[in-house]
């Protein structure tokens, strides 16, 4: 096609838009376009575009429908998809239509998109893996839905005061999200609590009816996934989300006028917040109804689907996958069994087997804390119906059990808890690790026992990200450069990206690529200065006026803070780097800038002692005069993914430093070699499939003790950190300056520091100390991070390196590990959009304007 013939068409579409927006701006939001405040041109802005993807979302539902092929339903807690227009207009290729469309309507139009807040519906690592499998999903058009919990709430917003992390609610629906499209046809009602009575199904099998419950109403909000094509012909999946807000329904008003005001909106306020705890699993009472709530509500939908398609359910095994991800929802296994029975005449045994088909689970962390248990009478009293079929699960499962000591071991109910993940595995067709390293850590480690009995259930997919999101669209500069020397596509397939080695020793395209990071090293401080901020101990927020030096590493650890992660380790290493350079300027070769972001979970104390931490460093290193410019440490406020998407581009080093065997993959690692950073990292998760991929020889920075050596000295209890404290006078000097007045100014300050030395030292709160092998790893971590400064004083060395890191992460893409779920878990096939039904859909659309 020749450009002026697309630049037409591009024009042609964008007057037709600009006229859709000012149609909105006056229909729905009651507003001329001059009078329009910025949010509502989002507003409008995004309502055009969705109708321009409404007749591909339809014709792609009828196409699954009208072909009747299996499909697979994602269920998960999270989903941290960040800025939904900015999204979607990438993967439909209009960034260039939309900056028209605004500027018919005379406005910027990333001034307009950038004021839409992020959706951020998870935690971490877990939500936005399921975005990013869901934007692959469609993008590789597979018949696949999502379902999730739309919060009122999502993951807080984080502010330091004077270091302190302190939360406030994340206020996403401060104004209507024009994205989520409210269905209440597709309403479902959720039964909790009440009495049982005894019955029996058509087949004899003892069944339990419920009388006096609690009835909750979820209302549908369903969410376009829109697959990347260059062409008109991209496939749309919905995600859906729960919401119990929306519904009047729902109000107790018995409970109201007997004066129990909170009671009574108990229901209402179901979907309101998403537990802000990632690894740690609290047993509350509101969380395992909101675990119910995407079960059931999802469940029903699910049923109904089949049905509306089949008129039947006998063929339910044969056309349904459901992907549970990690435990929260395993409720399914149980509320699947029982709809079978008791709606459908099904023995337990028939239920069974096609639940146990249907169903397979995802496990993401090995994490003893993390590992979901619930209460036998709370599950009881909340579920009753539900807590009698995994009573009878597992008294059917542990007659397969040889002994007494493995019955105890491999029982889902113990101790009085219901322990989920036995519960996932029992009633799973696969269980899957999310990296080699931890699918072999759950085979023989956390789930050994349950290995004899299920032999070929428990696999692994390796973790990817989607390079439509963290390269295509976040660093526009980089995928230029990509698309020069290899074409565009890389875009689709991944695989593509290994002809980047082809030109990893081109001096030329080294000075490129590092002008490239260079301005995106530049965005990333424009970004700091306009977007970042500090508050005072009263809460007010001040601009941080550190100077960072663009000639200066930038190095990177951006994730949730965790223990297990160590973050601790990193900053201990900044003292000792400071403790050189005080001692002598000149004793390191390079200016490094150690950038850190993440959150902690509210209620945990020393993630919240490290981030105080490397305030502390901040304040006193970036002012010291001795230092200059050498090194920085800057500490980001409320990372998130349009956070993420600033920061990875412009990273030269990925700190990826977790104690072997404990990181069930990562993702962001993936993410920060793909946009051409190197990686000091250890042994655990992806990081050893990545170094495998790019090969040792450009992989120079892998240190620390691996996962075997760990597990001897974890067994021998051999490990005493105070031992290795009192020998290396570094690791010394370095613990000893958190509490001797070196970084505190304040009593609280000194306290909060003396809690992280005693973690290492002496252990607290009866856990080991230093039970993450910080000190055992420290000093080799110094090591590595010398070579990592003498590579960069070699600049085109380093972007040699860099471009062959890039080349190696062809695997590493969600569209990978989607093929390979689709293959070897789900057996479903790429279904792309129907021609003729979306021909049909478009001209229906088309009579309506
Ligand atoms: C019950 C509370 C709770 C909430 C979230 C427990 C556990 C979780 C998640 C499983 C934590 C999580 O996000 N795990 C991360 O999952 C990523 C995607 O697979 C991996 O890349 C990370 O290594 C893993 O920590």
């Amino acid at each position: 096609m020749s450009t002026s013939i697309e630049h037409q068409q591009v024009e042609e579409e964008a007057q037709f838009l600009a006229k859709k927006v000012h149609h909105f701006l006056m229909t729905i939001l009651g507003r001329l376009p001059e009078q329009a405040h910025p949010i509502e041109l989002f507003q409008a802005l995004s309502y055009a575009l969705r109708e321009k993807v409404i007749a591909n979302w339809i014709a792609t539902t009828r196409t699954i429908h009208e072909s009747q092929a299996r499909r697979v339903y994602y269920l998960s807690m999270e989903y941290l998809p960040g800025r939904m227009l900015l999204q979607n207009v990438s993967n439909l290729h209009a960034h260039h239509m939309m900056k028209r469309v605004a500027h018919l309507c005379n406005y910027d139009y990333r001034s307009i998109a950038e004021l839409e807040p992020d959706l951020g519906l998870g935690n971490g690592g877990l939500g936005r893996l399921a975005s990013c499998l869901m934007e692959s999903l469609a993008t590789q058009r597979y018949p696949a839905m999502g379902y999730g919990l739309r919060y009122q709430y999502g993951i807080f917003e984080q502010q330091l005061w004077d270091g302190v992390q302190m939360e406030t609610p994340d206020c996403w629906l401060l104004h209507a999200n024009p994205w989520g499209l409210r269905h209440d046809h597709s309403a479902q009602t959720i039964k909790l609590a009440g009495k049982t009575k005894e019955a029996l199904n058509a087949q004899g099998e003892h069944i339990l009816h419920l009388t006096d419950y609690e009835m909750v109403r979820a209302i549908a909000f369903d969410f376009p996934i829109i697959g990347f094509s260059k062409k008109a012909d991209y496939n749309v999946n919905t995600l859906r989300l729960w919401s119990t807000k929306e519904s009047p329904r729902n109000f107790q008003l018995q409970r109201y006028n007997a004066g129990q005001i909170g009671a009574a909106a108990e229901n209402t306020t179901l979907t309101d917040v998403l537990y802000p705890n990632d690894d740690n699993d609290m047993g509350k009472r509101t969380r395992l109804k909101q675990e119910f709530l995407l079960v059931s509500a999802s469940l029903q939908d699910i049923i109904e689907r089949h049905f509306h398609i089949y008129q039947e359910i006998r063929s339910f095994a044969d056309k349904v996958r459901i992907q549970i991800n990690d435990t929260h929802p395993t409720l399914v296994v149980a509320e699947l069994t029982r709809i079978l029975m008791t709606h459908y005449d099904y023995t337990l045994d028939e239920a069974w087997e096609v639940t146990s088909e249907v169903v397979s689970y995802t496990n993401h962390t090995i994490l003893p804390e993390a590992l979901e248990e619930w209460n036998q009478e709370r599950l009881r009293t909340l579920l009753p119906r539900q807590h009698r079929i995994i009573e009878l699960i597992n008294d059917r499962f542990l007659k397969k059990v040889p002994t007494a000591e493995k019955k105890e071991s491999l029982s889902i109910i113990h101790n009085g808890q219901v322990r989920m993940a036995h519960l996932a595995i029992i009633g799973s067709h696969k269980v899957n690790g999310v990296a080699k390293l931890h699918g072999k850590i759950l085979q023989e480690q956390t789930f050994k026992d349950f290995l004899p009995l299920y032999p070929d259930k428990f696999t692994y997919v390796t973790n990817g990200v989607t390079q439509r999101h963290w390269l295509w669209q976040s660093n526009p500069m980089l995928s230029e450069f990509i698309t020069e020397l290899i074409g565009d596509k890389w875009v689709t397939d991944f695989s593509e990206i290994k002809k980047l080695a082809n030109f990893a020793s081109d001096p030329a395209i080294q000075t490129k690529f590092l002008a490239v990071k260079q301005k995106n090293k530049e965005r990333l401080v424009r970004f700091i200065d306009t977007h970042c901020f500090l508050h005072d101990a009263a809460g007010r927020s001040k601009v941080d006026k550190t100077p960072i030096a663009l000639d200066s590493l930038f190095d990177v650890q951006i994730k949730r803070i965790h223990e297990y992660k160590r973050q601790l380790m990193s900053a201990l290493h900044v003292i000792m780097l400071y403790f050189d350079l005080l001692e002598n300027p000149k004793s390191r070769l390079i200016k490094r800038t150690v950038i850190v972001a993440g959150k902690a979970a509210a209620g945990y104390h020393t993630a919240k002692a490290i981030i105080h931490l490397i305030y502390l460093l901040g304040r006193k290193i970036n002012h010291d005069a001795r230092i200059g410019d050498r090194l920085k440490v800057i500490f980001l406020e409320n990372y998130s993914v349009t956070k993420a998407e600033h920061i990875i581009p412009a990273a030269e080093l990925s700190t990826q430093i977790s104690t072997a065997g404990m990181e069930a993959s990562g993702t962001g690692n993936m993410k920060l070699t793909m946009n051409g950073a190197l990686t000091i990292g250890t042994e655990d998760g992806a990081n050893i499939e990545m170094r495998e991929a790019v090969g040792d020889k450009y992989w120079p920075f892998s240190f620390g003790a691996h996962v075997e050596e760990l597990h001897k000295l974890e067994q021998e209890n051999s490990y005493h950190p105070k031992e290795l404290y009192l020998q290396e006078p570094k690791i010394k000097q370095a613990v000893d300056a958190l509490t001797d007045g070196t970084f505190t100014e304040s009593s609280a300050e000194l306290a909060s520091m003396q809690h992280l030395t005693e973690s290492l030292l002496t252990g607290s709160g009866g856990q080991k100390a230093d039970r993450y092998f910080m000190l055992y790893d420290l000093m080799a971590y110094y090591k590595m991070q010398q070579k990592v400064e003498l590579l960069y004083t070699d600049s085109h060395k380093w972007a040699e390196f860099s471009l062959y890191n890039m080349a190696g992460m062809s695997t590493f893409s969600s569209d990978v590990s989607v093929k390979k779920y689709a293959e070897d878990i789900w057996q479903i096939k790429p279904y792309p959009v129907d021609p003729e039904i979306l021909r049909e859909v478009t001209e229906s659309y088309k009579q309506t304007c």
